[in-house]
């Protein structure tokens, strides 16, 4: 599945574009100045006028047909659009276009009655006149209206591609504790690294299959689940929200040797949020690079204290890892899929 906004009909950067094209077929159609028959010179003033409300007509109700609704998307993207646009503003220019191609589509209609009451060549040219008169200044009142919905297809379109509808493992945890190492570890491809349009915050996503073959989806979130919630602004709050939809096992990484640079009590403290901020979806905690330990009672305290701080967080399992020398690491995995098998 593509992400939802790659088949847009662009708008463009203003009326010009189309206004300049609409009035070349318009001029096309120019009725030569020889002597021919009224009626002859109304049809061709009936295929002049069409062209240039057809033509426009279409290329606007292109831009807003095509235009996904946002109310139909998935909940993760609807979560994502509405970080980047302001929804109720591009609702209203939408909006602007579809209305304009009616009062097109009206004014064409009153034009065309004109042209047949028209008694002489010179009414002819004064209808003309008002045809072009009317068209620009209706199409004037929607230059702001294209601008701001191409601006908002900008954004939308560098949306990354996430199948939401894949199940998928998130790999949360403070910086550094190997998150990445994981996903790589795991996955059958090279992970992409996707970013965000809204903040610099990026995404990785690997792949594994399942046995029963079905892809799943491996996703890390740098700089998004990697400390307390408290610390975050609205945007990045909203951009958990949105991971939330997608998560249907969480496997939270820990660095108990404190080599990422971050105390194993700061640790715990995101991990709690983060269980807290996740409610209703299972987690796994894998206790990471127990190869740089050497006194296993060092380990033990850590899973004491481990044990100790998410006592009511409904943890689903814990397991000591090192990826670095593949210890556990198809364990865990194998943990993370057999959750995301019974959930289904
Ligand atoms: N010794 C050791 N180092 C590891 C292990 N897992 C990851 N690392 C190292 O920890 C550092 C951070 O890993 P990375 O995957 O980038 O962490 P992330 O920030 O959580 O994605 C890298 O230098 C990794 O090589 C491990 O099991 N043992
Ligand atoms: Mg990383």
């Amino acid at each position: 599945m593509k992400q939802p906004f790659k088949d847009m009909v662009l708008a463009p950067e203003g009326v010009e574009d189309i206004v300049k094209t609409a009035m070349r077929r318009f001029k096309r159609t120019e009725v030569k100045k020889v002597k021919i028959s009224l009626v002859r010179l109304k049809k061709k003033e009936y295929a002049r006028i069409a062209t240039l409300y057809d033509y426009t007509s279409e290329r606007l109700r292109k831009i807003y047909t095509s235009f996904p609704r946002i109310r139909d998307l998935h909940p993760f993207y609807r979560e994502l659009v509405t970080l980047i646009v302001d929804v109720d503003e591009l609702r209203i220019n939408l909006a602007h276009l579809k209305a304009v191609v009616e009062v097109l589509n009206n004014i064409k209609r009153d034009l065309m009655r004109k042209v047949k009451f028209a008694a002489n060549i010179g009414e002819l040219s004064k209808i003309r006149k008002e045809a072009i008169g009317r068209y620009f200044s209706v199409l004037k009142s929607i230059d702001d209206d294209l601008r701001a919905i191409r601006i908002a297809q900008m954004k939308l379109i560098k949306l990354q591609d996430i199948n939401p509808y894949t199940p998928t493992i998130v790999v949360a945890g403070p910086p550094n504790v190997g998150k990445s190492s994981f996903i790589r570890a795991v996955s059958r491809a090279r992970p992409e690294v996707r970013e965000y349009p809204f903040t610099t915050k990026s995404l990785t996503v690997g792949h594994v299959l399942a046995n029963s073959g079905t892809k799943i989806q491996v996703m890390d979130t740098p700089g998004l689940l990697d400390r307390p919630l408290t610390d975050r602004n609205p945007i990045e709050k909203q951009a958990i929200v949105a991971i939330k939809h997608l998560a249907k096992v969480i496997l939270f990484i820990l660095d108990p040797t404190e080599t990422c640079g971050y105390t194993y009590d700061y640790q715990l403290r995101v991990l709690i949020e983060i269980r807290k901020e996740f409610r209703n979806i299972p987690m796994i905690v894998a206790l990471n690079k127990i190869d740089l330990i050497e006194d296993h009672e060092s380990l033990d305290r850590a899973r004491e204290r481990l044990l100790r701080v998410v006592e009511d967080a409904e943890i689903t399992g814990i397991y000591e890892m090192s990826i670095e020398e593949r210890v556990n690491v198809n364990t865990v995995l194998e943990a993370l899929l057999r959750l995301i098998g019974s959930i289904h």
